[in-house]
């Protein structure tokens, strides 16, 4: 295997011009110290580039960015910083402190994401090395959180106090911790630490990383709320009778972003391929990952994810060759419980005396009266908060008596409580898209209100607004919300218009079809009238709205 990747079913082809930067950059260092300390609100290309690998974007307002253009000024750049948490995990102090560093450095609080992270938005390039300085003082990290590396661990996040839960999130901090590039370029860039080396051995990962983006999910199959079949590797744990995880199922090639009108990039739920005994996690991870790192496309970085090998190369070629990197073939598959999705929002026994409860921030985003009353909670309550892949915060370790004063708070600040909105509302996600993604076709965050209410009322005019519905709503077609595993997805197409997609499941275990393309935001909600309406009157039993989708098909959906 040469250290640039082979491509997979081709003859070596020339490399995309990251891979030369990534080998140039004497691991991931390149002129970022200097270009961070010659002022000015922008990075290089090369130093954009880089930048992921600790944690950061530049992004521009894309609000302003035409009149700033007409005014003959610079757009206003700004810079978005992601924060590394395996499952989703902080402390309460931790809390505090992202909270108090968001009103210091960035412009719309807090945005809790899809994968269990928390991101800060609007941060300028000067306040961008003591920002990320500070957050490392509160011991989380930025590192790696976006870049050619393995990215943040996920978990289940529900704060269950037995075995299974407590596997779970000691595996997800284990892998997080094993997979960090061994670079020290981020502590010397961002924490000042003096440099000894500007070479270091990557074991893992060689000079150039990887070929793209890796992510890792962990779910016991009861708990998907991680949706791990999404990802580039997914471990579903298997239990013996005392409900102790022994093995991990094995799931290779997720990944969710393609790009309209080229079928050469699509979504891919992971194939289950083998299991392994929980003890050889660390081991199975790193094979997968040095299989990706030699096998991905270096080439073409819109087809260089896991999930193209596995397409490629076919299911077994991954396994015999994945046997070469862990020194055996993997056991076979395990048995184990359907993949479900459980409700986690609201108030639930932690089974250890204390509560958690789970309260929803829509679209993830912590700012204006929901910080406030968060704050509020964490500082008088101590709870550790523990953030969801749909981006709501469960407050964990409460005591019976702090239920009440905790619901004061939160209705004091006219935040919803679970029970009070209705199911569409609770499991909505919407990604940021305008105006600080750069890739962001559409509004997506913006319309999740009005849209959520329009579908409210379609439900409730065919008596379905108790139905748990899951809606997810991008401004762009790589899918950062998850939109093609779930019920609905709405994917922006162009300005004002939606691709809609149907017939996944809740659980994640199943992808949707493309329904109808382009509809303009206004017919949304219209478009579901009449498939709602079938829906309440001919569905299965207790058949999902997601399962009797993908039953009747896209051409019996279009027929209605
Ligand atoms: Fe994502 C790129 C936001 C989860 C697939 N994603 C981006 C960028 C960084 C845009 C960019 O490249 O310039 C977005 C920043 C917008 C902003 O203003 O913050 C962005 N992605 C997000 C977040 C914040 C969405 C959210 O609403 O929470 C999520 C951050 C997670 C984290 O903490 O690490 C986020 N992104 C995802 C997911 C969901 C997941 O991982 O479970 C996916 C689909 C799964 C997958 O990776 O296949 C996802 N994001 C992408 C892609 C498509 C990758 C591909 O293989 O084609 C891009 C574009 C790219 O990488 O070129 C992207
Ligand atoms: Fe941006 Fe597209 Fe991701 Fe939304 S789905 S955050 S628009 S890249």
């Amino acid at each position: 295997m040469d250290g640039g990747g082979r491509i997979s079913g081709e003859a070596t082809k020339k490399l995309s011009a990251v891979e030369g930067l990534k080998a140039g950059s004497h691991r991931l260092r390149g002129r970022l110290a200097e270009e961070l300390a010659e002022g000015g609100s922008q990075v290089s290309e090369d130093g954009y580039n880089l930048l992921k690998f600790h944690g950061s974007y530049e992004q521009h307002d894309r609000d302003t960015a035409t009149t700033l253009k007409q005014a003959g000024q610079e757009k206003d750049y700004s810079f978005m910083v992601r924060v590394r948490m395996p499952g989703g995990r902080l402390t309460a102090a931790q809390y505090i402190a992202l909270d108090a560093l968001a009103n210091r450095y960035g412009t719309t609080g807090l945005r809790l994401t899809t994968r269990q992270g928390v991101q800060f938005h609007g941060i300028p390039k000067g306040d961008l090395k003591p920002a990320i300085a500070d957050i490392n003082a509160t011991l989380l990290t930025t590192q790696a959180a976006c870049g050619d590396v393995v990215r943040n661990v996920m978990t289940t996040p529900a704060p269950v106090r037995d075995a299974v839960h407590r596997q779970l999130e000691a595996d997800a901090r284990l892998l997080s911790a094993a997979l960090l590039p061994a670079s020290r370029a981020y502590h010397q860039i961002f924490l000042d630490e003096e440099a000894t080396s500007n070479d270091e051995a990557e074991p893992l990962y060689g000079a150039t990383y990887l070929p793209r983006k890796f992510k890792i999910g962990l779910a016991a199959p009861t708990d998907n709320t991680p949706d791990v079949l999404t990802n580039d590797l997914g471990l579903l744990a298997v239990c013996n009778e005392q409900g102790v995880i022994v093995a991990y199922n094995v799931a290779v090639g997720g990944g969710l972003g393609m790009t309209h009108n080229n079928a050469r990039t699509f979504p891919r739920i992971a194939s289950i391929i083998g299991s392994v005994p929980s003890a050889d996690l660390v081991a199975v991870t790193e094979a997968v990952i040095r299989l990706q790192r030699d096998h991905g496309d270096r080439g073409d970085r819109r087809r260089a994810r896991l999930k193209y090998v596995v397409e490629d190369m076919g299911v077994d070629w991954v396994a015999d060759t994945l046997a070469t990197y862990f020194g055996r073939r993997l056991d076979p598959v395990l048995a184990m419980p359907p993949i479900a999705v459980p409700e986690l929002l609201g108030w639930h026994e932690q089974g250890d005396g204390q509560f958690w409860l789970g309260v929803p921030v829509p679209s993830g985003r912590i700012d204006g009266t929901i910080k406030q009353a968060l704050r509020e909670i964490v500082a008088r309550f101590a709870p550790d908060p523990i953030v969801t892949p749909q981006q709501d915060i469960l407050l964990s370790n409460l005591r019976e008596q702090d239920r009440a004063p905790i619901e004061a708070i939160l209705r004091a600040h006219d935040v919803a409580l679970s029970h009070e909105i209705s199911p569409i509302a609770r499991w909505v996600l919407a990604c940021p898209a305008l105006p600080t993604c750069g890739l962001a076709l559409t509004e997506a965050e913006r319309v999740r209100a009005p849209l959520v209410a329009e579908f409210e009322g379609a439900l409730a005019r065919h008596g379905l607004l108790g139905e748990r519905i899951s809606l997810r709503i991008t401004g762009c077609p790589n899918g950062c919300v998850r939109p093609y595993a779930g019920d609905i997805g709405l994917v922006g197409r162009v300005p004002g218009s939606y691709a809609i997609y149907l017939g996944g499941d809740f659980a994640g275990t199943r992808l949707s079809f493309q329904f109808k393309d382009r509809v303009k935001v206004t017919d949304l909600a219209a478009t579901f009238d009449p498939i709602l309406s079938a829906f309440a009157t001919d569905r299965d039993g207790d058949e999902t709205f997601g399962d009797f989708c993908a039953r009747i098909g896209r051409d019996g959906l279009l027929a209605l």
